[in-house]
């Protein structure tokens, strides 16, 4: 990838797809193209067609999803296996059509049986039963890292997958139905404090363990794997995560504090709790030379004021 590249950012306006805009834009890539989800519906095959022979890309960051949180994932099942299946399909299909010459898919670290060995190791793929609450998503997202590699192996393709860890930062959702934790908490935590509230209500017991990305760190890595390795160095796919993990209990309370909410914290036991851990294993990714640089606190420090400044 050169500094002059044709570079497709599918998902520009997402959580990951703004990060890496934001990360090539100060690295000075100014060859990128995007398109709006009105302009461009990318569960239409023909659309995507059209678009690739017309702009032909000559790389691709795959960060298009339908993507939320636990709630999301349980309530609107067809819609996530659906939509994912078809945006995957349509633009690794249309990457190798056009040639490509790079595309990074991004999965996510669902996709790992629910009651896998921790640390998950990469091989740790397909060798069990799914977390209920979100099999639609990981199954689309399996399907994805397949496409990539049987494309690799029968067409020479040259697909990279990444699985990054629970993401959050900038330009997430902060919608309390739809979102993931961390954003729901920054908000509930926020909200509670302005409107002198006396508690804060948490979903499910608080004992599952989540592990946490920074968006802006995300963006890092995905950047220096597409300008530093192909396919056949990564192998099937790379975890991306941090290596370490906490409970939704102990990120409540850091959370608390950041925001200086004073009140209790109550449960509610009538929502799910997930899978239990999913700490990646990160020995492949530092093999290839990346490691995360921003702290928890300061991810939710930075993450806490964005949210403020939006609302204003
Ligand atoms: O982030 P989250 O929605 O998704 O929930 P997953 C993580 C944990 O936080 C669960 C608890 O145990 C939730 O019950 N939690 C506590 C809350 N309070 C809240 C709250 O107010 N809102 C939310 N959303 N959770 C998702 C998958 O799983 O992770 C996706 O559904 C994707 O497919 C994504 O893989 C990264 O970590 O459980």
């Amino acid at each position: 990838m050169d500094k002059r590249s044709k570079i497709y950012l599918a998902g520009h306006r997402g959580l990951v797809g703004s990060a890496l805009k934001r990360k090539l834009e100060s690295k000075g890539y100014n060859n990128l193209i995007f398109r709006t989800h009105r302009e461009l519906d990318l569960t239409n095959q023909q659309a995507v067609n059209e678009f690739f022979e017309q702009e032909k890309p000559e790389y691709v960051f795959l960060a298009a999803a339908k993507v939320g949180g636990i709630l999301a994932n349980n309530t609107y099942p067809a819609e996530f296996i659906y939509e994912n299946l078809m945006i995957e399909a349509n633009i690794i299909h249309a990457s190798y059509k056009y040639g490509v010459k790079k595309l990074l898919f991004l999965g996510s670290s669902c996709i790992y049986p629910k009651l896998a060995t921790q640390p998950l190791k990469e091989e740790y793929l397909l060798t069990g039963p799914l977390e209920e609450t979100n099999e639609a998503y990981a199954v689309a997202k399996i399907a994805g890292i397949r496409l990539c590699k049987h494309y690799n192996q029968q067409y020479g393709t040259n697909f990279i997958s990444v699985m990054p860890t629970n993401l959050y930062g900038p330009n997430d959702n902060f919608n309390l139905e739809t979102s993931h934790v961390m954003p729901a908490l920054i908000r509930k935590f926020h909200e509670s404090k302005v409107n002198n509230e006396s508690e804060v209500v948490i979903w499910g017991t608080g004992k599952p363990f989540r592990e946490f990305l920074h968006v802006d760190d995300m963006a890092d890595a995905c950047v220096y794997l597409m300008e530093n390795f192909n396919a056949h160095d990564i192998g099937e796919f790379v975890n991306i995560g941090v290596g370490k993990d906490i409970t939704i209990g102990e990120l409540a309370a850091l959370i608390k504090e950041i925001v200086g909410f004073e009140g209790e914290l109550k449960k509610d036991l009538s929502k799910p709790d997930g899978t239990p851990q999913k700490l990646l294993d990160i020995t492949k990714l530092s093999s290839l030379g990346w490691k995360a640089k921003i702290s928890l606190k300061d991810g939710i420090e930075q993450t806490y004021e964005w949210y403020q400044s939006q609302i204003k």
